[in-house]
């Protein structure tokens, strides 16, 4: 759907994209845009249609209201021009259309309107518009004034993108690429709750790796992040998409499995040693063994289950039923409650 895409793609329409991509080229007035031009003058329409696609942007033009939230649904969108006064609706529902819509990140809104028509500029602006155009308009200004407007929109999706970068950041462990134990507990919290609201069950796996000390001693730290990190994806790829994954601690992973039941959650474990037990790690060059082969130990509780009524409670009971597994041997499930 979308032609040239020359020059840069900018974070919003890289987001959109599913919706119809959009249509970015570097002009000669710098950002150019796909424009959504909505006035009912057929006259003016097409006048400042040439205008702007002259300057490099691409215009639909939408002839009232009803055509206008149609462009808006199908197509990514950068900039509005938007005539206050059409046929079928009024300007400002338009607007609200374009404004109650976060998940298009930020679509200026130019308001288009006769030079003594102050009331419907001073309602467009109170209404969310960012900014005006007296009708008739000057050709310089009014491309000058949707570079302005595409200038701060390129800023704003920038910062949006930055933001959603450091919101993944703060959630995401560096080693693994899994969550980090903030987000986990969060999470638990929320899914204890959920839990406890609803009467749905949920289990909890905490997974540590056996011996694990001695395989950064013999085959040095580099090599062990390397195996945490493999270890991460094989955990990963035996969890179903709702499950959360964390890095709990060093060489501690833990996961939440809402709406499981303590035998399912067995299977999960289960599924996890064996993946775990059968993988060989390549060792480094330098090291005589040919290859590394190691296991895991885990301890797994479920909620709801008597004594506990907190989150924490259910992760202690977890922590026990691990040092369970590792006082029998390591290599193997246990879960709370469980005969010694
Ligand atoms: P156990 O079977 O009782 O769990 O023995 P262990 O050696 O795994 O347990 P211990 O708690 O004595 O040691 C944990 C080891 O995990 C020591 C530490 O160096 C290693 N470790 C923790 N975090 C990291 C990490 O980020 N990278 C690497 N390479 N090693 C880590
Ligand atoms: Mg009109
Ligand atoms: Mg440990
Ligand atoms: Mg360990």
């Amino acid at each position: 759907m979308s032609s040239a895409g020359r020059g840069y793609t900018s974070p919003s329409s890289a987001r959109s994209a599913g919706r119809g991509g959009s249509t970015r080229v570097i002009g000669s007035s710098g950002l150019t845009a796909r424009l959504l031009l909505v006035e009912d003058s057929v006259t003016q329409a097409e006048w400042l249609a040439e205008i702007l696609a002259r300057d490099g942007h691409q215009v639909l033009i939408a002839r009232d209201g009803g055509q206008a939230l149609q462009h808006l649904r199908d197509q990514a969108i950068d900039l509005v021009l938007l005539d206050m006064m059409l046929p079928d609706m009024d300007g400002l529902d338009v607007l609200r259309a374009v404004k109650d819509a976060p998940e298009r990140g930020f679509v200026p809104v130019i308001v288009l309107s006769a030079r003594s028509d102050v009331r419907s500029r001073v309602d467009g602006l109170r209404t969310g518009a960012d900014d005006y155009l007296p009708k008739p308009f000057d050709e310089e200004e009014a491309l000058a004034r949707v570079a302005a407007m595409l200038r701060i929109k390129h800023l704003q999706d920038e910062l949006t993108a930055a933001k959603a970068e450091l919101l993944a950041l703060s959630v995401t462990d560096a080693l693994t690429g899994l969550h980090n134990r903030g987000y986990f507990d969060a999470r638990l919290r929320d899914e204890f709750g959920r839990s406890e609201r609803y009467s749905d069950p949920v289990s909890l796996l905490i997974i540590d790796l056996d011996h694990f000390k001695a395989v950064n001693d013999r085959f040095g730290h580099p090599f062990g992040d390397r195996v945490l990190r493999e270890v991460a994806q094989l955990v990963r790829s035996s969890l179903r998409d709702p499950d959360v994954c964390a890095r709990y601690g060093g060489e501690e992973l833990a996961v939440i499995l809402p709406k499981t039941e303590l035998e399912q959650a067995r299977h999960v474990a289960e599924r996890i040693l064996q993946a775990v037990r059968t993988r060989t790690f390549e060792p480094p060059a330098s090291a005589s063994a040919a290859e590394v082969r190691l296991t895991a130990s885990i301890g797994i509780a479920q909620f709801p289950s008597e004594g506990v009524s907190t989150a924490e409670a259910l992760l202690g009971q977890a922590d026990e039923a691990l040092y369970d597994a590792k006082r029998a041997g390591r290599d193997r499930l246990r879960a709370h409650g469980d005969p010694p």
